[in-house]
């Protein structure tokens, strides 16, 4: 019997902040691998999730939302999006159909250009009259770019499969390129500080600083299979620190307990982590931070 060829294949997830571009990731994948917020801009970075379908492995490029920087954080994270489709086999545009108007992701599609085949995607179906989609799609018509169109919701899963299952046809013959059993290309060390930063938006909301980041200093594997994590919450401001702790740092143990049990449900094994504050002034101007908190790609 003939041996059935391998393949294997990116396909870049782009489009406007909070469009659910990384619920629709971890949807793919069945995993956490990128963190998820009502806020927009949580994700910061390039981070890959990876699926294997039968003989195809499916590499999901999961991005920071597109939209008009200013800041130089900003920038950097815009232009790590737009890169992602360079070498993609295909490139879905998330669209949150929610919107009042869709000029946000028209933009996303003018900065592509139109020699950019893209798929589109409604996401967030769930929330929307059926009624209201076929007029959604007329007004994405002007763009002649978009080949196909889907309607789903990362959120409950309809359509995922079907969505999953029409790009795992369409990927190109390869060998694959990660082993059977990867997830992410995220190394566990920023993982972690990607999941103590999904508590912090999560738990502050509009009251975490913007200039807040991250970092696993250091990591330690026991033989009981327990694992000792200690990381720092890096703000740009001392005066920024009280909000993070809260009174009688009741605000840093909750956003600490929430984000060991988040770390002990994917890793499988007990976690203690320590979590502290540490100031650094103006780090989002400083290129090398950006790159160690792997914002900014060296
Ligand atoms: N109801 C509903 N909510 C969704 C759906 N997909 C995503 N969300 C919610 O939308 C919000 C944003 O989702 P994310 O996956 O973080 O969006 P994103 O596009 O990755 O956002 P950025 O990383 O900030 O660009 C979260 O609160 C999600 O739970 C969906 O299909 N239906
Ligand atoms: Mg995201």
């Amino acid at each position: 019997m003939d041996k059935i060829a391998k393949k294997c294949g990116f396909i870049a997830i782009l489009g406007e902040p909070n469009a659910g571009k990384s619920t629709l990731v971890n949807a793919f994948v069945g995993s956490k691998v990128s963190i998820v917020s009502p806020k927009v801009q949580t994700t910061r970075r390039r981070i890959l999730g990876l699926t294997i379908q039968e003989q195809t492995q499916l590499i999901f490029v999961d991005t920071p939302g597109i939209f008009k920087p200013k800041r130089s954080l900003e920038k950097s994270m815009v232009k790590t999006a737009l890169e992602a489709r360079q070498g993609a086999d295909k490139v879905l545009l998330i669209v949150d159909s929610r919107q009042k108007s869709f000029e946000s992701s028209f933009s996303v599609l003018r900065q592509l250009g139109e020699n950019q085949s893209v798929i589109l995607v409604l996401n967030k179906i769930d929330l929307l009259e059926p009624s209201r989609l076929l007029a959604i799609i007329q007004k994405f018509r002007p763009f002649p770019q978009i080949s196909d169109t889907f309607m789903i919701s990362a959120l409950t899963g309809e359509g995922v499969a079907d969505l999953l299952q029409w790009l795992t046809v369409r990927m190109p013959e390869s060998p694959w390129l990660y082993p059977e059993d990867q997830l992410t290309d995220l190394p566990l060390r920023l993982w972690a500080a990607e999941i103590t930063r999904e508590q912090l938006v999560l738990q502050l909301q509009h009251e975490l600083p913007y200039e807040t980041y991250v970092e696993t200093e250091t990591w330690e594997n026991f033989e009981n299979g327990s694992v000792k994590i200690q990381q720092a919450v890096v703000m740009a401001r001392s005066a920024q620190k009280g909000i993070i702790l809260g009174r009688q740092g009741q605000r840093i143990k909750a956003i600490s307990q929430k984000a060991r049990l988040e770390m002990e449900k994917h890793l499988g094994h007990p976690v203690h982590l320590f979590l502290f504050v540490k100031v650094t002034e103006d780090w989002m101007d400083k290129p090398s931070i950006l790159r160690e908190a792997g914002i900014l790609e060296s």
